[in-house]
């Protein structure tokens, strides 16, 4: 056995080198782990002993990719061009032994192996799509030449990767080896290969499968057009798409070339450069600093669940699905059966699809009990409060908590507006109090805002983010202020768009210049989805606001066939004159005179206030830091993930910028543009958001 370097061990286990890598967390493909394959693989064919090669990793998993932090950096050590060439021009059969996941780089390495064995539980992908990216090295020319033009589309364009027993199925693997039993299993293919004389299988050679596709350029053409939706706005598809026409069309090394262009254009420029961004931003959101390493994390076997309405129902299928029994209570039978039947009938609907087996509906259902005695919930761990927005009642109800539940049990509210530090004030246990704001669909919506109130123990946070990690949502660490992190921003956008509307602008402009930005839709369509009567009475609407207006024209929005828009029998929203009239009567009312507004106006007017608001929250410490405010708003508010959120979008911008405009809109419109110090701190000094630390 030796070192090759310090990730990197070269092993004789009789006529085969096993070459490892150990290179923790993922052994992506740094400097260290590219250097070290390259010289395990000089001393391995130098080697007259060793006739075959395994290339193994330890640790989690085999290589997860190319090293993401070195991207943008200078160039050091040996290339992964390089490390590649050594290996499929290797006249010594080389097996690639894959556990964890392969993905990227990982992957395209593998491909150049002559031989790839794996275990049942590995995952093979190229993920490079999700960062902004395209296979870098060679596997655009390469996973098409062996699953094909179509599944190669697919996989790279969706970036999923695929399990080992489908990857045999397509031919991505030769062979399965038996769970933790790998290396022995990829040693005997090794020695396999070499006692049967097998010539060596390059991957560049087979052209059977792109040749099938020569002259068809319609295929690809019915890709983009299928995919248009899911495409729209993003640079990587599309030129994944074209490197994939060139393994077709081109002979190899010209796609190489081809996808070596295209990959470096991405990679200079913003969408990727955003993506990269959130990835690491998605993942620090987890860490709240502070926190010591040896919190005590509390068990939650149990849950109970207050108020069996939409959200109610919507959380709890949230723990059913992560097999954790739920109780929920209500205090109207009526209620608590009605809500038990969505969640049944959710599940039925998710089994049409095919997304749900029959049996795994009953399997939840039966984690699922109901009542109306909040006696019930006295030995839960957890109990969430999800019954409507009023303070008495919450008070009421965790009064009730406290003297009911088990000491130590986590008593969470579900409020999205209230002051959870009142609540708590209700109870003798404050610091057994948290906010677990879920979003609707709650059974569907990815973000959790985790609400720290003023004495919420460490533990219960600790317990919390860990529990939102297993029942698989996307939780960031938020404080205790009006609306928390992303409806106090959303407030910001909505009033700009309910005073454009008023200035000139029509709600369809407005929706447009949102849309094209990347959001799925604008706020004035969504209003409309969501239905313009949410707390319309019919009996007291006095004409006051645009909305109580278009609801006494029973325009209440797609329910009712027509809203800020008309909606013909397929939903197609249409611009109505009639609203058109109706704003312009209305703004006459109130003493606005309208002009002709700027699709840049209108976005500035949109989005700056919203980076401004984001401010004034880490300004009082209302999130850790400006990355989780984007991960708040990309998870739960559909902002556009290849613009990395509203403050990396601001970083980008510029800050000197967003604070000349803020300025500018506060002496023409008045004091809701007043700029946040931190703004004026950051542009002055010529720092970004991206530079604060986190606060604590
Ligand atoms: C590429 O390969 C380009 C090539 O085509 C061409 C090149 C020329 N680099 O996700 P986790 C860190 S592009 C650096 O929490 P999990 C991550 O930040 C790459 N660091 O764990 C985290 O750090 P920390 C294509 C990376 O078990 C820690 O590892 N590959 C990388 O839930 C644990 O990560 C990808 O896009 C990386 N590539 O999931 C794969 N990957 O602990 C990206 C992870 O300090 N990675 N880290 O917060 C993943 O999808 C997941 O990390 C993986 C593990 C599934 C591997």
């Amino acid at each position: 056995m030796s070192a090759i370097n310090s990730v990197t061990q070269l092993r004789t286990d009789g006529n085969v080198g096993v070459i490892s890598i150990n290179f923790p967390p993922v052994n992506a493909l740094s400097a260290a782990v590219r250097d070290g394959i390259h010289g395990a693989m000089q001393a391995a064919l130098q080697e007259p002993a060793i006739e075959a090669i395994v290339l193994i990793c330890e640790g989690s998993t085999f290589i997860a990719g190319a090293d993401i932090t070195e991207f943008g950096k200078p160039p050091a050590g040996a290339s992964l061009g390089e490390v590649q060439r050594i290996v499929e021009e290797s006249a010594k059969p080389v097996v690639a032994a894959i556990h964890g996941t392969a993905l990227g780089g990982g992957l395209e390495v593998a491909l150049v192996c002559h031989w790839r064995i794996a275990v049942p539980s590995a995952r093979l992908g190229l993920p490079e799509v999700n960062i902004g990216l395209l296979p870098g090295a060679g596997g655009t020319q390469r996973l098409p030449r062996i699953v094909g033009v179509e599944k190669a589309l697919e996989m790279m364009t969706s970036g999923s990767p695929v399990k080992a027993a489908e990857a045999l199925e397509i031919g991505l693997i030769d062979e399965l080896a038996p769970e933790g039993g790998l290396q022995a299993a990829a040693v005997a293919l090794a020695r396999r290969v070499v006692a049967e004389k097998r010539p060596l299988r390059k991957v560049r050679e087979q052209n059977d499968k792109v040749l099938a596709a020569r002259g068809q350029p319609a295929l690809f053409e019915k890709f983009r057009s299928a995919n248009a939706r899911k495409f729209r706005g993003l640079a990587a598809p599309e030129k994944i798409i074209q490197c994939v026409e060139a393994a077709v069309n081109l002979p190899i090394d010209e796609g190489l070339q081809l996808e070596r262009k295209l990959f470096l254009e991405l990679m200079q420029g913003p969408q990727s450069a955003a993506l990269r961004y959130y990835f690491f931003a998605s993942r620090q959101a987890w860490q709240v600093p502070g926190l010591p390493k040896d919190t005590p994390i509390l068990p939650v076997e149990t849950v109970g669940i207050l108020g069996a309405g939409t959200m109610g129902a919507g959380i709890a299928m949230n723990f059913l699905n992560a097999g954790i029994p739920v109780h929920i209570v209500e205090t109207r039978q009526e209620a608590l059966d009605r809500g038990l039947a969505t969640i049944r009938k959710n599940y039925e609907n998710t089994a049409k699809k095919g997304r749900l087996q029959p049996e795994d509906i009953e399997k939840r259902m039966a984690l699922l009990t109901g009542s109306l005695e909040l006696q019930q919930l006295a030995d839960v761990d957890l109990v969430i409060e999800a019954v409507f927005e009023n303070m008495e009642v919450k008070k009421d109800i965790f009064k009730r908590l406290d003297q009911t539940c088990k000491a130590g049990a986590i008593l969470a509210s579900n409020t999205s507006a209230l002051d959870l530090n009142e609540i708590a004030s209700a109870t003798t246990r404050p610091e057994s109090v948290i906010g677990l704001h879920f979003f609707s669909p709650a059974n569907v919506m990815k973000l959790l805002e985790v609400v720290r109130g003023a004495h919420t123990s460490d533990s219960v946070i600790a317990t919390s983010m860990q529990l939102a990690k297993r029942i698989g949502k996307v939780a960031v660490l938020v404080g205790v202020c009006p609306g928390f992190v992303g409806n106090r921003i959303l407030a910001q956008r909505q009033r700009e768009a309910n005073a454009l509307i008023m200035e000139g602008a029509m709600p369809w402009a407005v929706d447009r210049v949102l849309y094209q930005f990347g959001f799925p839709m604008g706020p004035f369509a969504m209003s409309d989805l969501a239905g313009l009567d949410l707390g319309w009475n019919k009996e007291k609407s006095s004409s006051s606001t645009l909305r109580e207006v278009l609801c006494e024209m029973d325009r209440r929005g797609q329910k009712s066939g027509a809203g800020f828009y008309d909606y013909d029998e397929k939903r197609t929203a249409v611009p109505s004159q009639l609203v058109e009239q109706t704003i312009a009567d209305f703004a006459k009312k109130k003493g606005y005179s309208t002009r002709e507004v700027s699709d840049e106006e209108i976005l500035e007017r949109c989005i700056y206030p919203m980076i401004n608001e984001g401010a004034k929250i880490l300004e009082e410490g209302m999130a850790l830091r400006a990355s989780d405010i984007d991960v708040v708003w990309v998870n739960g508010y559909g902002w556009p993930i290849h613009r990395g959120g509203p403050m990396f979008h601001g970083d980008q911008v510029g800050l000197d910028k967003v604070l000349a405009k803020m300025q500018e809109f506060e002496r023409q419109l008045g004091p809701q543009f007043k700029p946040a110090k931190l703004l004026e701190e950051l542009a002055g000094s010529g720092r970004k958001f991206s530079d604060l630390k986190p606060a604590r």
